[in-house]
């Protein structure tokens, strides 16, 4: 398992001077922001080339909305996560962190066909799975689904509904990230959710109970540790928190509490 962090975290005013301080504190890898990857791609290009931190992901930034009220958003957020998914590839990086929707549904009642329109949503979702699966496959990249707490979404809330997705649409590259914060909230035991999503589980983003980084919480972090190791996870696992204080010393401080329970 490798420690990077998102790169908003990280003091620097270039992305260089991030991933050279990402370095300093401890982290091997540094999730980048999609919204303007494909602007500042040869920048972000060079900046990894003369760093030994690798990019871990691409945190969304596609635009649009998988499950919008018309083709228009459906179709731009299908083609800026087609995208982003061939930049990070190019980049070396994992896959590109995907929310199937923000809040609620935004799909128009269709009742009496389909009373519940999260299932309608879940047919869209897949069809657009597949299409996002062959890109991927091509690429090399994954499309990493983010289940969310309930606060932040209807859809996707635990593990098992985004591997069940995974499962219909049955392409290599459309797999699932863990996200402490929302399993915190929504999974019944983190540890056990995470050993049943074995194998689909290709990211994970790490935040305490409250979102701040993790040891300022009551998140028991050792044993999804474990679990992940139970799994023979490998990937990274990227800080997406608030820093209470001053990054340069919480970061490295971070680091040394998760390698101590890792
Ligand atoms: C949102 O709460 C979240 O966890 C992010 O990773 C989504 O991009
Ligand atoms: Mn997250």
């Amino acid at each position: 398992m490798k420690l990077a962090v998102q790169e908003n975290l990280i003091p620097g005013n270039t992305i260089l001077e991030k991933l050279q301080n990402a370095e300093k504190y401890g982290f091997e890898g540094v999730e980048v922001w999609g919204n303007d990857l494909p602007q500042r791609f040869k920048e972000v290009k060079d900046a990894l080339s003369a760093s030994r931190v690798k990019i871990s992901t691409v945190c969304s930034g596609y635009g649009g909305d998988l499950l919008g009220p018309d083709r228009k958003t459906r179709e731009m957020a299908i083609e800026g996560i087609k995208e982003r998914l061939k930049l990070c590839a190019e980049l070396g990086g994992v896959g590109v962190i995907t929310v199937p929707t923000f809040s609620g549904p935004k799909i128009p009642d269709l009742y009496p066909w389909m009373a519940d329109v999260r299932e309608v949503e879940k047919k869209i979702l897949i069809e657009e799975c597949k299409i996002l699966g062959k890109w991927a496959d091509d690429v090399g990249a994954y499309v990493l689904l983010e289940p969310l707490n309930r606060y932040e979404t209807h859809l996707i809330n635990r593990l098992q509904q985004a591997v069940e997705i995974c499962n219909v649409v049955g392409a290599e590259h459309v797999k699932i990230m863990a996200d402490f914060f929302h399993m915190n909230i929504e999974e019944a035991n983190i540890a056990k959710s995470i050993e049943e999503a074995g194998g689909y589980i290709m990211h994970v983003h790490l935040a305490d109970s409250n979102r701040l980084l993790p040891g300022y919480g009551h998140t028991d972090f050792k044993s999804g540790f474990e679990a992940l190791k139970k799994i023979g996870y490998k990937n990274f696992m990227a800080l997406e928190c608030r820093i209470p204080g001053d990054p340069s010393i919480e970061l490295p401080k971070c680091v040394n509490y998760l390698r101590s329970l890792i």
